[in-house]
């Protein structure tokens, strides 16, 4: 199924609650844009081959041009590489063409997110150009942006970093490595960048609690390690919260689904095959294991016995990423259990949470 609003596909497994999510953040996206009329260079997620860029890269006075161009395509999705030209057009740099979505070189649009380039410009005043695209993230976690610079006549990675606010409320963006935070107001977009080191962009706001992410525009400006709000183009919405459930469930059931809730209930049985990665590797974190049960379960058809009552949610590769981000919540008695092999458990997915239970 595609998304009316934004042309984006959007997983047909995932559930009711993630698609309307997904489309309630479209439509948001789309009154954010209609607002702004004058967005430059802003890549379009999946029809566009190409994706392009100026900025004097050097420091002559001219101008290059850095292309994000498709080179590949697989299963997956597609890729792109980039390649930049000077004022003459003339071809001086190549970035490689691999179809790994592990090289920090390489973007582009797969089924469990977009990587493409948003911006190439000086992000943080050092007089050296940057370019910023997003990791690929499921749909509501905070984005992590993957930054190179343009250093002795090519691009080269720096740094992977988000822009989370913090302190909460007080509008500052500081650049911080991926942490545990899931909650709160992060940038999700780069939407182009303005004289003295200021940028569009697309803010993201998600609190516990609440029933879907809101989204704002706003002009940010270059601030200690990071960004902080200059102006706000489209405020951030009132959060609406969930409203409670009122059907009657067992008291553990109860104590289990608090006002979010619950995406996917399952009992997993941990067998060799989900304590080995594809490589062969042994696994060592719950994080990792539950994550290779459910790949087996969906991908790979491996299912042990007691694999029961899980089908579609996880089917996503997309919602599979939720094993690498998502807080995980296991009494430590189980935790070492699962990493020991043979566990039998419970799991129970929250929009942010996932929790660890002996089945019932
Ligand atoms: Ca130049
Ligand atoms: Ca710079
Ligand atoms: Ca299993």
């Amino acid at each position: 199924m595609r998304c009316a609003i934004c042309q984006n596909n959007i997983d047909e497994t995932a559930s009711r609650t993630a698609r309307l999510t997904r489309v309630a953040l479209c439509a948001l996206l789309t009154v954010a844009l209609c607002g702004v009329p004058a967005i430059a260079q802003e890549p379009d997620d999946d029809a566009q081959p190409t994706a392009s860029f100026s900025a004097d890269l050097n420091g002559d006075g001219q101008t290059e041009t850095v292309k994000a161009a498709k080179f590949g395509k697989q299963e997956i999705g597609d890729f792109y590489g980039l390649s930049v030209y000077d004022a003459s057009d003339k071809l001086i740099w190549k970035g490689p063409r691999t179809l790994d979505t592990q090289d920090p070189l390489i973007f582009g649009s797969w089924d469990f997110g977009v990587s493409l380039p948003e911006v190439v410009a000086d992000i943080d005043g050092d007089g050296a150009v940057e370019l910023v695209a997003p990791a690929p993230v499921s749909d509501v976690s905070p984005v992590t942006f993957r930054v190179l610079r343009w250093q002795d006549d090519a691009f080269k990675p720096v740094f992977v970093k988000r822009l989370m606010e913090k302190p909460a409320g007080s509008g500052l963006y500081p650049w911080a490595k991926p942490g545990e935070d899931y909650y709160g107001r992060w940038v999700s977009k780069f939407l182009g960048a303005e004289d003295n080191q200021k940028f569009k962009v697309k803010i993201t706001e998600y609190q516990k609690g609440q029933e879907q992410a809101g989204l704002g525009t706003a002009v940010i400006a270059l601030a200690e390690k990071g960004y902080k709000v200059e102006r706000w183009i489209k405020p951030m919405p009132q959060p609406t919260a969930t409203e409670q459930k009122t059907e009657t469930e067992t008291p553990s059931a109860a104590v289990k689904s608090p006002a979010n809730g619950v995406l996917a209930e399952y009992m997993c049985q941990i067998g060799d095959e989900d304590l080995r990665n594809t490589a062969g590797e042994r696994l060592k974190t719950v994080r990792d294991i539950l994550g290779q049960d459910r790949a087996n379960f969906h991908r790979y058809k491996i299912r042990h016995r007691r694999d029961i009552g899980e089908e579609t949610f996880f089917a996503s590769a997309n919602n599979r990423q939720m094993f690498q981000a998502a807080p995980i919540e296991c009494p430590n008695k189980l935790a070492n259990w699962i990493i020991q092999g043979g566990a039998i458990v419970e799991v129970t997915v929250y929009p942010g949470k996932i929790v660890v239970s002996q089945p019932r």
